[in-house]
């Protein structure tokens, strides 16, 4: 079902949010910036999966992707004319450090010195992502996230980069989605590295907690005003059915999905009920972790994109438990559902459960099969219906008590959308990747508008 030729939604004005309100778009380096062999960048564990047949549904890899490394002026550009006040990008570690010691690559510094000097004269606050998936391959192949070596590796590209870029980067997120690169990278196996194994899973989800802990004390260090925080990607739950199979399944999911993750970083430890479901596949855990994880952080970042329909699954792994593909109402290209009110829900239940201090949405967004009209336009009506609505929701969070300070897009371009390749488009700006042509959509465009508004 789609939205089309549908009036337009009830969209909130830009007064109904504080003044302070920060507005973004969210992107992230392997996505759009190509220029993989450019400057010193070395292998990452994206160009070593996407280069292993069958893993991209295209075929293809981010060498190129939009070459934002060489057009970033006019991608600023763009999103300075929407009226951003933000910009969420991330950092190529690939291009800082080829394994876990030595010098950083002063050309990669630069690069990200150069790309925040363009943020700051376009009157875009910069949010820098230390980790968006792109692990450098020396570092996978000498262990990876399983291995507490690469905590350090993370430490050190970490201290390079705030003292690079501290004095003029204030707002920093140690990782992005760690459930994608623990769960979707090491046990479902369709992200990099591409492993099939819950123990290394939860290994790796556990490290990457961990490197978390410890980057934001370090942060704070090199940074002065720092304000540092994880982006976290959640799904409001719910049962497939009233079936006392299908609500305990909905529980079991939300204890790995979910409070896996959250409980952790809010000083709670793992859940016990899915440790013991996940048995002997816990991580090792070392004297001083869990308060490590525990650290207190500035914000939560919070990327929300659909709620998840759960159904017991006898002999499913791990947790006997299976997500439903959603079989009514509109869904986008990806095959999620479109929620609106499911940002606010979840939003309000991290309020209600952990009392976070202040959120931003870090990332949202749709992807639908665009088309470039005769004349040139994007008129992408079901990417601008979820934008408003989703906005409307986020001002429905806010009345509702979620303390939400900021609103990333997902995202400024169209990109390379993992193992999905170049086949689904999320971007405001329209890409032709045969050209780098850049076209400002009409969910753009309204999104300017919007933001123009007094
Ligand atoms: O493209 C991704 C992004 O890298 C992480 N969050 C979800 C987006 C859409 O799938």
């Amino acid at each position: 079902m789609t939205t089309a030729n549908r009036p337009e939604p009830q969209a909130p004005q830009r007064s109904d949010f504080a003044r302070d309100f920060l507005w973004g778009c969210a992107t992230s380096s392997y996505q759009i910036e190509g220029a993989g062999r450019d400057d010193g960048r070395v292998e990452s564990i994206w160009d070593r999966f996407a280069a292993t047949p069958g893993t991209i549904r295209d075929g293809s890899n981010g060498l190129v992707a939009c070459d934002h490394y060489h057009r970033w002026p006019e991608d600023f550009d763009i999103a300075r004319g929407m009226g951003l006040n933000a910009y969420r990008f991330s950092i190529a570690w690939p291009r800082i450090f080829s394994e876990g010691g030595g010098a950083p690559n002063q050309k990669g510094l630069d690069f990200y010195s150069r790309l925040v000097d363009g943020m700051l004269e376009r009157g875009l606050q910069p949010w820098a992502t230390l980790y968006h998936w792109d692990l450098p391959q020396t570092l996978q192949d000498a262990g990876g996230w399983e291995d507490r070596a690469t905590i350090d590796a993370f430490l050190a590209y970490t201290d390079a980069m705030t003292r690079t870029l501290g004095d003029r980067v204030k707002h920093w997120i140690t990782h992005n989605e760690p459930w994608c690169t623990a769960i979707i990278g090491n046990f479902e196996g369709w992200h990099a590295p591409g492993k099939t194994d819950l123990k290394a899973a939860l290994q790796v989800a556990h490290n990457v907690l961990v490197s978390h802990g410890k980057a934001v004390p370090l942060i704070r260090a090199n940074v002065p005003d720092a304000q540092v925080g994880m982006a976290v990607s959640l799904h409001p739950l719910r049962a497939a059915s009233d079936s006392a199979e299908d609500i305990a399944a909905k529980e079991r999911h939300d204890g790995l999905r979910y409070r896996w993750f959250l409980d952790p970083l809010f000083g709670r430890g793992y859940p016990e009920a899915t440790l013991a479901q996940v048995g002997a596949a816990a991580p090792d855990v070392a004297p001083g972790d869990m308060d490590a994880i525990a650290v207190k952080t500035d914000f939560m970042g919070v990327n929300y994109y659909f709620p998840e329909t759960v159904a017991h699954a006898a002999g499913h792994a791990p947790l006997e438990t299976k997500v439903l593909p959603p079989t009514e109402g509109e869904i986008t290209a990806m095959g999620w559902p479109v929620v609106p009110e499911g940002l606010a829900e979840l939003l309000l239940r991290i309020e209600n459960d952990y009392h976070p201090g202040p959120m931003y949405v870090t990332e949202n967004g749709s992807a639908f099969d665009d088309v470039v009209g005769a004349d040139g336009e994007i008129d992408d009506e079901q990417r601008r219906h979820y934008l408003m609505r989703h906005l409307a929701s986020l001002k429905a969070a806010i009345d509702g008590g979620a303390p939400v300070k900021g609103y990333f897009a997902w995202s400024l371009l169209d990109n390379f959308e993992w193992a999905e390749g170049y086949l689904k488009r999320f971007g405001l700006v329209h890409i032709d990747y045969a050209t780098q042509q850049r076209r400002l959509k009409s969910s753009g465009k309204w999104y300017g508008a919007f933001l123009r508004q007094a």
